[in-house]
C-alpha cells in the first residue's frame, strides 16, 4: 500500500467562526492553520479563502496572499486551491486561482443539491471547461465527486480528452444531497474508479473519521478539516485543524499505515517534481 496522503480543508466556503471560532479567515488565521495541519502531517491543503469578514471570494490576489503566507510557512506543502468556490459563483470567478498555477487544484464533476434551496452548479460543458483550462496550464485536478453518477461523468471526459489520466478522485460523502456515507457506499465509490487511478475521502460532519478508517484500511487517502466537520468527537469542538489531522495520524498508525511527505504525495499522484 502508498503511504498515506492526508488533505486538510482548512476552512471551506460555507462554514462559520459561529460554528467554530478557530475557523480561519485572515490571512495570517489560513497561513496559521495550514501551518498547524502540515506539521501534524498533513501534505496538501485544500484551500478556500475569505476576506477579513468570513465572505468567501475566489479573488485571485486574496488567493495569491493567502498561498504566499501559506507556503512562507510551509514551503514544501502542495496548494490545492478550489475551483469550487461557493454556491453561486460564476465560473469566470471560480477559476481565478489556477491563473497562480498551483500544483493542483479541485475539478467538481456534476452538480448537486447543497441543503436548502441551494444547488451546486457544474454542466458538462463547465466541467469540460474547467478540464481544458487545468490541462492547459499543466495542472493536476483532484476529481471532486459527490455521487456515483459523477464518477462515471469523469470517466467519460477522461476518455475525450479533458481530463488526463490516471485520475486522482476525492469521494465527498455525506453531503445533503450527494451520495451517504455508509460503508457500502464507500465500496460502491473506490470499486467504480478506473483501474490506476488513486482516491481520498471527505467525510462530512460525523462521518470524517470513520470515512478516514475505510479508506485507510483500503489504501485510499484522507481529506480532513474544517471545511468537512468541525468537531473533533461528539460534541467537542476542534481546536485546529492540526488537531483534525493528528488524529488521522493516530488511527492511521494503529492501523499500520505511514504518513506520506509532501515529496511523497508527488510522486504518489505524479505530480511534476
Ligand atoms: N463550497 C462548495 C460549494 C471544491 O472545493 O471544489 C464547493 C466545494 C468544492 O467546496
Ligand atoms: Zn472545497
Amino acid at each position: 500500500m502508498d503511504k498515506l496522503i492526508i488533505t486538510a480543508a482548512i476552512c471551506g466556503a460555507e462554514v462559520t467562526k459561529e460554528q467554530n471560532p478557530n475557523v480561519p479567515y485572515t490571512v495570517e488565521e489560513i497561513g496559521r492553520e495550514a501551518e498547524a495541519a502540515y506539521k501534524a502531517g498533513a501534505s496538501i491543503i485544500h484551500l478556500h479563502v475569505r476576506y477579513d469578514d468570513g465572505t468567501p471570494t475566489q479573488d485571485k490576489e486574496r488567493f495569491r496572499l493567502c498561498m504566499e503566507e501559506i507556503k512562507r510557512r510551509c514551503p514544501d506543502v502542495i496548494v490545492q486551491p478550489s475551483t469550487g468556490g461557493a454556491v453561486g459563483m460564476s465560473i469566470e470567478e471560480r477559476l481565478q486561482p489556477v491563473e497562480l498555477l498551483p500544483e493542483m487544484a479541485t475539478l467538481d464533476c456534476g452538480t448537486c443539491n447543497f441543503g436548502g434551496d441551494d444547488i451546486f452548479v457544474n454542466t458538462e460543458n463547465m466541467i469540460k471547461a474547467f478540464g481544458d483550462k487545468m490541462i492547459s496550464l499543466g495542472i493536476k485536478p483532484e476529481v471532486e465527486v459527490f455521487d456515483k453518477g459523477m464518477i462515471d461523468m469523469a470517466v467519460r471526459l477522461q476518455k475525450k480528452g479533458y481530463i488526463k489520466a490516471p485520475m486522482h478522485f476525492n469521494f465527498v460523502m455525506g453531503v445533503n444531497g450527494g451520495i451517504s456515507a455508509e460503508p457500502r457506499d464507500f465500496t460502491f465509490m473506490k470499486d467504480s474508479i478506473p483501474h490506476g487511478s488513486t482516491f481520498t475521502v471527505s467525510g462530512i460532519g460525523r462521518n470524517e473519521f470513520p470515512m478516514a478508517v475505510m479508506s485507510i484500511i483500503s489504501g485510499g487517502h484522507v481529506r480532513v478539516g474544517f471545511e468537512d466537520n468541525v468537531y473533533l468527537s461528539k460534541g467537542v469542538l476542534a481546536k485546529s485543524n492540526g488537531e483534525l489531522v493528528e488524529k488521522v495520524v493516530r488511527l492511521a498508525k494503529e492501523l499500520g499505515r505511514e504518513i506520506a511527505s509532501p515529496a511523497e504525495t508527488r510522486q504518489i499522484l505524479s505530480l511534476k517534481i
